[in-house]
């Protein structure tokens, strides 16, 4: 099939566009490379030496034979560009990686705020305006987060996007119908993600667009089989206070001899996934797309759930690092448990890599790799995300 990748020079997009390219599909990247312009403005960069967009797709056909084409544009901005590539090159599907997503980096200063909402909601809104009018059907394959549901739990499972109700009407009778689980968002970044999912519901249900939304969990690990295959193909590795994920900053922290940075307690527990794991979701995603008319699909790409402060433990524990709690800089709950439903995907045919099985590996074949890259001046996050948080406000951590 035809793909286009919407965010394929980033962590997620570019070794899913290799995995598709390689299992014969023909994928076009679509990036406007703004998430290599936020690297110049926090003046931080990947720890594992990425390579220009060119650079990758050359090495990819050298090494593959196969050609992977590139637009630059921004899917935010440039919709009349957008929609005239949907309407000459005819996409099978479209997978949509390109929005801003880190939260902390969200929370900075208004500015970035206002640029989060601006980029991710217009990115989202036109592709799904472009899809309609071009009459094309063109399946959508959406990144979410498992961030919209927030991270509480009322004692059972978190379902796969919608909550099973029963409303009692005014003449005594119990309907049950589903409805969307209740958004709870945790940040700027969430919230964008929380009204994406209300314009696919718009989109599904007004113009029958066929739209699969994929509520992931937090991703670690860096390579896949393919980035494997050439040096110049290595996936990028954020390890930074704004852009860096949790599991990924402890290993490279615990590469570099830096105490690992628990928030808080550390008591929050998340929903983790491997990278080989994400390309192999969106491989089983696009085999099974929802019917026109369909309500959109959602499932929840992730596949096992952890607390920070144990995460923290396990990395010392397998690498000899010192565990330090910081303030955190966040407004979150200190503790929550986690129950997460995914049999979706499991019954689809996905393996999980589990933490247990690569957690080392990925300690010496990438953080201790390229520890000599880091800039350990660039691991604290600083981002908070009240004002009364901010350094210096009287009777407040710093
Ligand atoms: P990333 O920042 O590495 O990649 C995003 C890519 O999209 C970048 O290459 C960027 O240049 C591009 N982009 C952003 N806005 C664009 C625009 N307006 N037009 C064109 N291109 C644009 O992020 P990632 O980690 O690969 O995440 C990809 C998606 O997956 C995001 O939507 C994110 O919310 C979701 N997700 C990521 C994680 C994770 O842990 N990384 C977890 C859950 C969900
Ligand atoms: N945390 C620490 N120490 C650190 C960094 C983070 O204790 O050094 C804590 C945070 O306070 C938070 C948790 O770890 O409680 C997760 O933080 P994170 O930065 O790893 O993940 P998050 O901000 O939630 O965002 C990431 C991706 C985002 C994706 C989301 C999935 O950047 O794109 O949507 O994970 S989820 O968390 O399931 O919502």
């Amino acid at each position: 099939m035809k793909v286009f990748i919407l965010g394929g020079d980033g962590f997620c997009g570019w070794p899913t566009s290799l995995h598709l390219s390689a299992l014969g599909h023909e994928v076009v990247i679509i990036d406007n490379l703004s998430r290599r312009n936020i690297d110049n403005e926090l003046e931080a960069g990947s720890l594992t030496p990425i390579q220009y967009l060119g650079t990758r797709l050359q090495a990819w056909k050298e090494t593959t034979g196969q050609e992977i084409r590139f637009e630059r544009l921004d899917v935010a901005q440039h919709y009349h560009r957008l929609l005239t590539l949907i309407e000459e090159e005819r996409p099978d599907a479209i997978v949509h990686f390109a929005e801003q997503r880190a939260a902390p980096y969200s929370m900075k200063s208004s500015a970035h705020k206002r640029y989060t909402v601006d980029n991710n909601l217009n990115a989202t809104h036109n592709v799904l305006a472009a899809i309609v009018e071009s009459g094309v059907d063109v399946h959508l394959a959406h990144l979410g987060t498992m961030g919209v549901y927030g991270y509480g739990t009322a004692g059972m499972k978190i379902p796969e996007g919608y909550l099973p109700i029963e409303v009692t009407t005014d003449d005594g009778e119990k309907v049950r119908q589903e409805i969307l689980y209740p958004p709870n968002p945790g940040s700027i970044y969430h919230m964008t993600k929380t009204q994406d999912q209300l314009f696919f519901a718009y989109y599904a249900k007004n113009d029958q667009l066929r739209i699969t939304d994929l509520h992931q969990g937090i991703v670690w690990g860096t390579h896949t089989k393919e980035t494997d295959l050439d040096e110049r193909l290595v996936n990028r590795f954020d390890y930074d206070g704004d852009y860096g994920t949790v599991l990924n900053r402890f290993l490279m922290q615990a590469a570099v001899g830096y105490p690992l940075t628990v928030h808080g307690t550390g008591g929050q527990t998340r929903a983790f996934i491997h990278i080989r794991d994400t390309v192999r979701c969106i491989e089983l995603a696009l085999e099974t797309p929802p019917e026109r008319g369909e309500r959109v699909r959602i499932l929840n790409q992730m596949t096992e759930t952890h607390r920070v402060r144990d995460l923290a433990e396990l990395v010392a524990a397998q690498t000899g690092a010192e565990v330090a709690y910081v303030d955190n800089p966040r407004n979150e709950d200190a503790e929550n448990d986690l129950h997460v439903k995914n049999d979706l995907f499991l019954d689809l045919g996905l393996e999980p890599t589990t933490l247990e099985g690569g957690l080392l590996d990925e300690v010496t074949s990438v953080a201790r790799k390229y520890a000599h890259r880091a800039d350990l001046s660039k691991i604290p996050s600083t981002s908070t995300w009240t004002e009364r948080q901010k350094p210096g406000v009287p009777g407040e951590p710093a």
